[in-house]
């Protein structure tokens, strides 16, 4: 199935039914009065976070969602029938933004509908408008109109650790070492062209979700390689991981390369940049020792970094079941601090919802500088 994490749709609520203007007719009875019923109320839309969806594909082909409108309001005071609500299913960890104002409406992480245009408000029938004064009222009401709104669907994907690195640092090599997940491993660069995720099991009902991103290279912001859109699906991680190719087969220096991502996260969200982050070394099975020493103090010097790094060789699935250990032990701490402390899981919420935000403008930016620079090559075109 295709991978698609953005999408655009817009959404109308039904309108309100309008009141029916009548007066009662029967054989004996004269000036039956008014009769005419309301109008039913227009059907809402509501979102829902569906867990077994995991893409956004199929909005590109129906971007439209309208909802019933209600029905006229009838003779002998039956009100029209109230048009229905429309639920659209969306996958687990979508944001909902208006594209107009740029509201934030909805971070869907569970599974309660919300509602994102409100249904008209039914008309009124002439009955309403008896009174001792009028007793044969001919003024009815239309029903108010649906609201309409564009939305822009954004899709996060929702994992506890999330990979980021270089092509080729052997991310997916990691995760098909650790978890069933079989991405594909290949020594070129982009091998992975959409996000895969694995689920590392640690025994009974010990387990967490790990995603494997494109690879990040100078200059995505700018939309180099792939583009940074993906780092989008980090954002809902409990940590990233950082992974650092020992001996990248470019002959680039590892230290500078790690330097390199962390100048793109920054760029693309700083909140995402100031989520805990693991600094781990892959394929130490590549160099000595003595090189190995010598690549962390650089790591330590370059990135001003003061904690543990991790060495792991991904493909013989060396100090891999260390390193699952301790996220697990990690992540469990989290999910604890989630469930006791509110102002905890509030915070963590905020943050969420916040990245959108970042991530949004940061995409609008980089789509902006790449169009930019079509354009250029379309000028130097043009003098030729
Ligand atoms: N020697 C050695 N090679 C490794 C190790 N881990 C990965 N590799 C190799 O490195 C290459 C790249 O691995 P991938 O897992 O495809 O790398 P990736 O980070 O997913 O790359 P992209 O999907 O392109 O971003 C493959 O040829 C792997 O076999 C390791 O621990 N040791
Ligand atoms: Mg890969």
């Amino acid at each position: 199935m295709k991978f698609v994490d953005e999408a655009e749709i817009r959404v109308e609520a039904g309108n309100g039914g309008k009141g029916c203007l009548s007066f009662r007719r029967e054989k004996y009875v004269e000036r039956g009065g008014p009769d005419g019923g309301d109008g039913g109320d227009g059907g809402s839309v509501y979102i829902q976070a569906d867990p077994s969806l995991n893409t956004l594909v199929d909005f590109r082909f129906q971007p439209q969602y309208r909802a019933k409108s209600g029905a006229s309001g009838q003779p002998r005071n039956c009100t029209g029938a109230g048009g229905d609500d429309l639920l659209v299913r969306v996958p687990m960890g979508t944001s909902v933004i208006d594209v107009n104002t740029e509201e934030l409406i909805a971070d869907l992480n569970n599974e309660l509908p919300v509602m994102v245009v409100k249904g008209g408000f039914h008309g009124m029938g002439n009955t309403r408008f008896k009174s001792s004064t009028n007793r044969a009222p001919r003024k009815t009401t239309k029903g108010t109109l649906g609201e309409v709104r564009v939305l822009q669907l954004q899709l996060r994907l929702v994992a506890d650790v999330g990979l980021l690195g270089f092509p080729n640092a052997g991310k997916s090599t990691l995760i098909r070492s650790v978890s069933a997940a079989k991405p594909k491993v290949a020594d070129y660069p982009f091998t992975t062209l959409v996000p895969n995720l694995g689920v590392i099991s640690l025994g009974m009902e010990r387990s967490f979700v790990m995603a494997d991103i494109p690879g990040l290279i100078e200059g995505a912001s700018e939309g180099a390689g792939l583009g940074f859109r993906f780092l989008k699906h980090l954002s809902r991680t409990r940590l990233l991981l950082h992974m650092v190719d020992a001996l990248p087969a470019d002959g680039s220096d590892p230290a500078t390369n790690a330097k390199k991502i962390i100048h793109e996260l920054e760029k693309f969200s700083p909140t995402l940049a100031a989520k805990e982050r693991w600094l781990v070394i892959n394929k130490v099975d590549l160099i000595d020792a003595e090189t190995l020493n010598a690549l962390k103090k650089e790591l330590r010097e370059n990135l001003s970094w003061d904690k543990e790094i991790l060495e792991i060789s991904a493909i013989n699935n060396g100090g891999c079941d260390h390193l699952c250990k301790a996220l697990m032990e990690s992540i469990e701490l989290h999910r604890q601090r989630l469930v006791e402390d509110e102002e905890y899981l509030a915070a963590e919420r905020e943050k969420e919802s916040g990245m959108a935000f970042e991530i949004r403008r940061s995409i609008e930016h980089s789509k902006l500088a790449r169009r930019d620079s079509d354009e250029e090559i379309l000028d130097d075109e043009d003098l030729d």
